[in-house]
């Protein structure tokens, strides 16, 4: 498919980016973040949709809606990463190549969020560095797209 558009998808609690916990997340916002994404996205001449949802059935509509719109996903699914077959079974279903962005290091928190349930379907994996991670998802899920 020839769509030069990408959805990026942020799970619950995103909203909070830059209210809340900066030493974790940062101070950037949620919309600080969608920028980011779109510019990033615009310079490889791709557009973005975007949403953002706390509820999990909101985003894996959202992941349905854009099948056959859009080349791939950008997504940090939040909490959400290590718990929800629902939410792989939705990316793995509507076939498009999705990146999975954490802002801070998984890896380096609580046991719980070392798992996560998109990690072996993913075709891109940044973990760990703040919301400059998202530009950098784009870059290389764009690149791996080939167009
Ligand atoms: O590091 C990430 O991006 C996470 O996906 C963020 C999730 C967390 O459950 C994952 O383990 C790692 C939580 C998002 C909550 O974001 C907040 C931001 C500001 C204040 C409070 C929460």
């Amino acid at each position: 498919m020839s769509t030069r558009r990408l959805l990026l998808v942020n799970g619950p609690n995103l909203n909070l980016l830059g209210t809340r916990e900066p030493e974790v997340y940062g101070t950037a916002t949620l919309a600080d973040v969608e920028q980011l994404t779109a510019e990033t996205a615009a310079a490889l001449g791709y557009e973005v949709r975007a949403v953002q949802s706390n509820h999990e059935g909101v985003l894996i509509d959202a992941i349905h809606s854009v099948r056959g719109d859009c080349a791939g996903i950008v997504i940090n699914p939040g909490g959400l990463t290590h718990t929800s077959v629902s939410l792989r079974d939705a990316l793995t279903g509507v076939g498009m190549p999705f990146a999975e962005v954490h802002i801070s290091d998984v890896y380096a928190r609580e046991s719980f969020r070392h798992f996560s349930y998109l990690e072996d379907v993913a075709a891109v994996r940044v973990v760990g560095k703040g919301i400059d991670g998202y530009a950098e998802a784009v870059r290389e899920l764009i690149a791996q797209l080939g167009e």
